[in-house]
C-alpha cells in the first residue's frame, strides 16, 4: 500500500467521475458514501459488517469524541482505528458544525468557538489549531478544517461573514496540520445560497493547495434545487484532480444528482438514523415499516438484494420488530439501508466507468417511482 495520499480519476461521464483515493490505510473507491460513525461506532452495525457492505471509509466526529472518551485518552488507547476495530481510512469532521447543532451555550469569535457539552454542561473551546490537534490524536486519515456553517435562509451579510471566517480558519488549520504525507486536510467551501460567495470561497481555498475540497453549508434548510445550483456554481472552480466531498448529504436522489454534477464523496446519518426509526430504503423507494399495511406482508424487502436483511426476513417480521422496539429491528433496517446506499454508489461507479450514467440515473429513478406507498 502507498505511503502517500493520492487521487486518480479513472473515468468521466459528463461532470461525473469515478476513481480512487489511495492512502496508507486503504483505497477509497469514488464516488464514495461514508457511513457515519459519530461516537466510534456506526450505530447498530459491526465494523466488519460495514466493510463487507463495500464501505471503504467511515466518518468520526471530533465534537463527540473530544467530549467522550476524550482526545488525549483516545490517543493513549492507541487511536480511533484500534479502539473501534476499523483499520481502514477514517475521515473526521472538525467539530464546528456539531457544536452549532448540539451543544448548549456557545460563543463564536475569531479565535474559535466556546461551548458547553451536551452531555454534562462542562465548558470547552475549539479553535482551528485544537480541532486539528484533536483529529491528530484520534488518528484521523482525512481531517476537516474548522468552519462556520449557517442555516438557511440567512441574511447575505451573515453568510459572507461566516464564509470569510471559515477561510481564515482554513489557513490556520493548514499551518497547524503542516506536512503529513499519508494524511489529508480538506478545506470546506461555504457561502450559503449566494453563488458569488461560493465562488469566492472556492477560489481562496484552492489557493491554499489542500488535498481535497468539501462543499459545506448545504442541506441546511434550502430546497434541493438550490443545493444543486450551488454545486454547479462551485464545481468549475475546484481542481479536477482533487476529491470533492458534499458534507451531510443526503437522500439517494441527492447522491445521484450530486454525483452527476461532479461530487466524489458523501456522508449522511440518513440511512443509519432512518433505520433506527422504522424507515427503509430500497430499489423501489422509501418505506415506513411501522405502517399497518405491512403487518401480514410475507415478502422480503428486496429478493434481488445482496443483503440478508433484505432477502431473509418478511416485511411482516420487520414490522413486528419495529413496533415492538426490538434491537434486532434497528440492526436489520440499518444493515439494509447501508447496503442499499453502498450498492447505489457501486452502481454509480460502474455506470460512470461504462459511460452510461444518464441511463443508470433514469433506471434508478424509475425504480423509486414504483414504490408502493
Ligand atoms: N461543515 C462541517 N460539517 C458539516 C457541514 C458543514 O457545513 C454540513 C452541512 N451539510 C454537514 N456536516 N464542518
Amino acid at each position: 500500500m502507498t505511503e502517500t495520499f493520492s487521487f486518480t480519476v479513472a473515468a468521466r461521464d459528463g461532470a461525473a467521475r469515478t476513481g480512487e483515493i489511495r492512502m496508507p490505510r486503504g483505497v477509497i473507491r469514488t464516488p464514495a458514501f461514508m457511513p457515519v460513525g459519530t461516537a466510534g461506532t456506526v450505530k447498530a452495525m459491526y465494523p466488519e459488517q460495514v466493510k463487507a457492505l463495500g464501505a471503504d471509509v467511515v466518518l468520526g466526529n471530533t465534537y463527540h469524541l473530544m467530549l467522550r472518551p476524550g482526545a488525549e485518552r483516545m490517543a493513549r488507547l492507541g487511536g480511533l482505528h484500534a479502539f473501534m476495530q476499523w483499520p481502514y481510512p477514517i475521515l473526521t469532521d472538525s467539530g464546528g458544525f456539531q457544536v452549532m447543532s448540539l451543544s448548549g451555550l456557545r460563543k463564536l469569535d475569531e479565535t474559535g468557538v466556546r461551548f458547553q457539552s451536551h452531555i454534562d454542561g462542562t465548558a470547552h473551546m475549539l479553535t482551528p489549531e485544537r480541532s486539528i490537534e484533536i483529529q491528530g490524536l484520534l488518528g484521523s486519515d482525512i481531517q476537516m478544517q474548522l468552519d462556520e456553517c449557517v442555516r438557511l435562509p440567512a441574511p447575505e451579510a451573515a453568510v459572507a461573514g461566516a464564509m470569510r471566517l471559515s477561510l481564515r480558519w482554513a489557513e490556520r488549520c493548514r499551518i497547524a496540520f503542516g506536512e503529513q504525507p499519508g494524511k489529508a486536510l480538506f478545506g470546506i467551501v461555504q457561502g450559503g445560497d449566494v453563488p458569488a460567495l461560493r465562488v469566492e470561497s472556492a477560489r481562496a481555498l484552492v489557493g491554499l493547495d489542500l488535498k481535497g475540497y468539501a462543499i459545506g453549508g448545504l442541506a441546511v434548510g434550502e430546497p434541493q434545487a438550490t443545493m444543486l445550483a450551488m454545486i454547479e456554481a462551485v464545481e468549475p472552480h475546484l481542481p479536477g484532480a482533487k476529491p470533492r466531498y458534499l458534507m451531510g448529504v443526503g437522500t439517494p436522489d441527492d447522491l445521484v444528482q450530486a454525483v452527476s454534477r461532479g461530487v466524489d464523496m458523501f456522508d449522511c446519518v440518513m440511512p443509519t438514523r432512518a433505520g433506527r426509526h422504522g424507515m427503509v430504503y430500497t430499489r423501489h423507494g422509501r418505506l415506513n415499516l411501522r405502517n399497518a399495511r405491512f403487518a401480514e406482508d410475507h415478502a422480503p424487502l428486496d429478493p434481488a438484494s445482496t443483503c440478508p436483511a433484505a432477502t431473509l426476513y418478511s416485511k411482516a417480521y420487520l414490522h413486528h420488530l419495529v413496533r415492538a422496539g426490538e434491537i434486532l429491528g434497528m440492526m436489520l433496517l440499518t444493515w439494509n439501508n447501508l447496503a442499499y446506499y453502498q450498492d447505489l454508489m457501486a452502481g454509480l461507479r460502474g455506470a460512470i466507468a461504462a459511460g452510461r450514467l444518464q441511463d443508470f440515473v433514469g433506471e434508478t429513478r424509475d425504480g423509486w417511482a414504483r414504490a408502493e406507498r
